[in-house]
């Protein structure tokens, strides 16, 4: 009645922001996401006979919001399971958590194996993908590895990986320019966004366009269409963010300033593009060739405390011997 599972964050080049419906957290859009096999959250899942609701720890810490999510999840797995015990669950993010690290995304991914695994059950992928998207909605990316388009059609949520990590060997640089938790989080801020921004309505119209281009991009290794296209959905997501009200403003000027300089070394020819999400941090999407200058060029930006560099990353799995 124990597993542990790894599972990585996902970073999206076009992105979920705003909700189709609140029950089942269904997504008002698609979205096509990029794997961080160099960041990783272990979480283990025991189900003890007899006991009486769960015990979360993230990062040895307790939390009452993160706890009735992760119960929610785990009531829907013991339903498909058949057993009413209840289970102490321990997980670890090696970077930080709740900064626009999608540390919720490689969270429910990691839950979801470990508990499938404690339970010995073996649900098809898309009910998992469906159980997983109730926690965080980012999370069935993180099932997958490499280049994963999640579809979202009706109240189903389906997951394809469009190219493994060895298909296409993007790295992708991260530019940290604040550590602290954000104070809206993710589910809020689209929330806000729904209800206020004049924009939302337009986000909402142009984006699956955006995701059948991008689509197309990554099936033909067009890095060059990709990365204007990723930019571009990047600001369009940002635009909403700005005009909510009251306004929801992630970025630090560092961020600005990362922003400016990945700009600067891709019309000098660098292969790189870049991506923001809810968050601070500055993701550099780069061809395997660009990555020591841009880790370079990044570092050396005011304000950019740390730069972690990854390459593309396995879906999520159960740990196995020498993980
Ligand atoms: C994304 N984000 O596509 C976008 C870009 C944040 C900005 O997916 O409400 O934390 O739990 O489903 O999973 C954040 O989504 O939100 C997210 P919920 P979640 O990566």
């Amino acid at each position: 009645m124990q597993a542990v599972a790894i599972a990585h964050p996902n970073v999206a080049l076009i992105k979920y922001w705003g909700k189709r419906a609140i029950a089942g957290n269904l997504p008002a859009t698609g979205s096509l996401s990029l794997v961080l096999g160099g960041l990783s959250t272990e979480t283990l899942v025991r189900f003890e006979a007899g006991r009486q609701g769960d015990r979360v720890l993230l990062d040895d810490r307790e939390d009452a919001e993160t706890s009735a999510r992760v119960t929610a999840c785990l009531d829907l797995l013991r339903r498909e399971a058949g057993v009413q015990d209840g289970a102490v669950v321990e997980s670890r993010n090696d970077f930080p958590t709740g900064a626009g690290l999608a540390s919720s995304a490689s969270g429910f991914a990691a839950l979801l194996v470990a508990a499938a695994g404690a339970l010995g059950l073996r649900l098809p992928a898309a009910r998992l993908a469906e159980i997983a998207r109730t926690g965080s909605g980012s999370a069935a990316r993180s099932l997958l590895g490499g280049i994963v388009l999640l579809n979202n059609r009706d109240a189903t949520t389906d997951c394809t990986q469009l190219a493994a990590p060895a298909d296409w060997p993007l790295e992708i640089v991260v530019a940290v320019t604040a550590t602290g938790q954000k104070a809206i989080s993710s589910r809020q801020g689209m929330a806000m966004s729904e209800q206020t921004s004049p924009y939302y309505p337009a986000w909402v119209d142009s984006h699956a366009a955006d995701l059948e281009a991008g689509v197309a991009a990554v099936r033909n290794r067009d890095f060059r269409s990709l990365a204007e296209l990723a930019e571009h959905n990047c600001l369009k997501m940002h635009a909403v963010m700005l005009s909510t009200r009251p306004p929801l403003i992630y970025w630090t000027p560092a961020t600005l300033a990362c922003l400016q300089r990945v700009r600067a070394l891709r019309a000098g020819g660098l292969p790189v593009f870049f991506t923001i999400d809810a968050g601070p941090q500055l993701k550099a999407v780069c061809l395997p060739e660009a990555a020591d200058e841009v880790a370079a060029e990044l570092s050396a930006i005011d304000g950019v405390c740390q730069v972690l560099r990854s390459p593309l990353g396995a879906g999520a799995r159960l740990r196995a011997n020498g993980d």
